[in-house]
């Protein structure tokens, strides 16, 4: 392709609204353009690594056995009521009427409409396993889209879904698609790892996310130092391992502590350690109000309060509601007296003695308030973030943390749709047996993404070569003819060798075309001009190290792709 011919929108400067470097440098290096918030077109580059991504998982997909299909973007409301999900996701599932009045919604996963398809279609044990799996936009309603395609609202997702005759059968598949991922993001270039992950509001029993480590990674990520767990933070079991606080119970007394809300502020003012404090949170379920305690210097887990309630919707209450259910300001809110909610604790509150909690009452705490004598618990749970010193949940060392972007979520799922949608096949015997499923997802856009954020440098992205745009950028400086002579045999030459060629042939400063090539990130820099051509050669870079080496122009097309060939991700897979 010639610069001159495409739509290549460079920026000089980050556009105000990105955050993050992927994000900063996908719209500078004219990649994506956003059409709403979360929604994005994909311009010519942008789409050519869509597409190479999609292809290495279009072949490991293939090769794990599974076969390709293609759903509709459109899901019909009758079947989400199956399962009982169409009321139980909120505003994230994107619904709407069709001209009949009819509900559907835009499908933000798949699990209805294939186990819809199996049932229809498969009946007897002879035709499992079955794997069918899809290359297809997803749309979730998002509350806060950010960092570009990292965490868009329309997305591309390979999504797969395995039915087997019993759970051992399901292993296998599972198995499958977990090395398959893993041969997925090694030929994509990407630095990952395998974590246990929450099996969620999805169900199923067992689940593993593939983290792309990334200090801009949302996901946290806690890792046995000296032995093999790793877990998502939202996973990952504490071993509560509080001695018992054995100091005598102190008189219960309330305290002035104006204006002090946090729990830095009020530990602080009252010269305590953060973990003489219990927060006492509110959240909200839709109507359903409940108060969790959790130890100051700990962080309650969103996620594990869900799995314990049952919910998707949950957020923490409002001011409004704090101060009606409290009768104190944000704050001050504590469990002593309070009346007419359900209280859950963390299991590191029950061994606290004598701690500061709120007195639901405006510039007001208590300290030396304790369980059971001055307030009650209704439950104790794991509901508190692993942190780095924690003891393993593996039992092997000591745990510490990392940020990581989820790329890929392969869950065990069980019976629960096969169940909800009486997905049966006929076994051997001629009985009705569920079918047991597995599901797997990857983000496409999402994995693009991530090689971004893990290669980049000042200057703009260092593309891992099987996912470039283009292998070869092609300068030509100057307008003399000489030099776009020998540009376009060059150009010729590398496309004849099998690379792809961009070549930018604009009539542009050279300063402008260095500086456009560094930010695209394209492996390989050749720059044809007038100096080099005086003694036949032109100057070949190397993206990722700036190397650059002078080359006799006759050479280049077979230099490179020799040099291509180690670097071709069939090479390395
Ligand atoms: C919804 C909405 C959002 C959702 C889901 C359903 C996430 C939902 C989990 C999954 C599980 C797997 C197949 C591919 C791999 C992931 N967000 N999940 O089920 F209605 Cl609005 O999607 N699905």
């Amino acid at each position: 392709m010639r610069t001159s011919e495409l739509l290549l929108p460079t920026l000089r400067e980050d556009p105000g609204e990105a955050e993050t470097i992927s994000h900063k440098l996908m719209l500078r290096s004219g990649l994506i353009r956003k059409v709403a918030a979360g929604i994005y077109t994909y311009l010519p580059l942008g789409l050519r690594i869509i597409r190479k991504v999609e292809t290495i998982i279009r072949e490991e997909m293939n090769r794990a056995g599974a076969q390709e299909l293609l759903m509709p973007v459109a899901s019909p409301a009758e079947l989400w009521k199956e399962t009982g999900r169409w009321n139980f996701y909120g505003k994230e599932l994107l619904r709407f009427k069709d001209r009949h009045e009819r509900d559907f919604c835009l499908g933000p996963t798949h699990e209805e409409v294939i186990t819809d398809l199996f049932r229809r279609e498969v009946r007897s044990y002879r035709q499992l396993p079955l794997n069918f799996y899809q290359i297809q936009t997803k749309f979730r309603d998002e509350i806060r889209p950010r960092f570009g395609l990292m965490r868009g609202r329309e997305f591309i997702m390979k999504d797969a879904y395995s039915f087997d005759r019993d759970e051992a059968g399901a292993r296998v598949n599972y198995q499958k698609m977990y090395d398959a991922y893993h041969r997925i993001f090694t030929r994509c270039g990407l630095t990952f790892r395998a974590v246990e992950a929450d099996t969620g509001l999805i169900g199923g029993t067992s689940s593993h996310e593939f983290m792309v480590l990334a200090d801009t990674g949302e996901e946290t990520i806690v890792y046995s130092e000296t032995g093999t767990y790793a877990a998502n933070v939202e996973r990952a079991e504490v071993r509560s391992s509080e001695t018992p606080d054995d100091q005598a119970m102190q008189q219960l007394q309330s305290v002035q502590t104006p204006n002090r809300k946090s729990v830095e502020e009020v530990a602080g003012f009252l010269k305590m350690g953060l973990d003489r404090v219990v927060k006492t949170l509110l959240y909200a379920s839709g109507k359903d109000l409940i108060a969790v305690l959790i130890r100051g210097d700990h962080e309650a887990n969103h996620v594990k309060l869900q799995r314990l309630l049952g919910v998707a919707e949950l957020e923490l209450a409002g001011p409004a509601t704090v101060e009606k259910v409290t009768g104190a300001p944000v704050g001050f809110a504590g469990p002593v007296g309070l009346k007419g909610i359900r209280i859950v604790a963390d299991h590191a509150v029950k061994s606290a003695r004598n701690v500061v909690v709120g007195a639901n009452q405006a510039d007001t705490h208590y300290v030396n308030a304790n369980y059971e004598r001055d307030f009650h618990i209704d439950q104790f749970a794991d509901l508190r973030n692993a942190k780095a010193g924690d003891l393993s949940p593996g039992n092997d060392g000591v745990l510490k943390t990392t940020k990581g972007i989820e790329v890929g979520h392969v869950f065990m799922l069980g019976t629960k749709y096969s169940e909800a949608m009486k997905a049966t096949y006929l076994d051997p015997a001629g009985k009705e047996c569920l079918a047991v499923m597995g599901c797997y997802g990857i983000g496409v856009g999402r994995t693009a993404a991530a090689a971004v954020e893990q290669n980049h440098d000042d200057k703009g992205i260092i593309w891992p070569y099987p996912i470039a745009p283009f292998h070869v950028h092609l300068l030509s400086l100057g307008q003399s003819a000489a030099v776009s002579e020998a540009a376009s045999r060059l150009y010729s030459e590398l496309q004849r060798a099998g690379l792809e060629a961009l070549w930018d042939d604009r009539d542009e400063r050279a300063g402008v075309k260095f500086n456009d090539a560094d930010l695209i990130g394209a492996p390989y820099q050749v720059v044809v001009g007038e100096k080099g051509l005086a003694d036949g050669s032109v100057e070949v870079k190397l993206r990722k190290t700036g190397e650059k080496i002078k080359i006799p122009a006759s050479e280049v097309a077979v230099r490179l792709s020799q040099l291509s060939a180690s670097f071709s991700d069939t090479a390395c897979s």
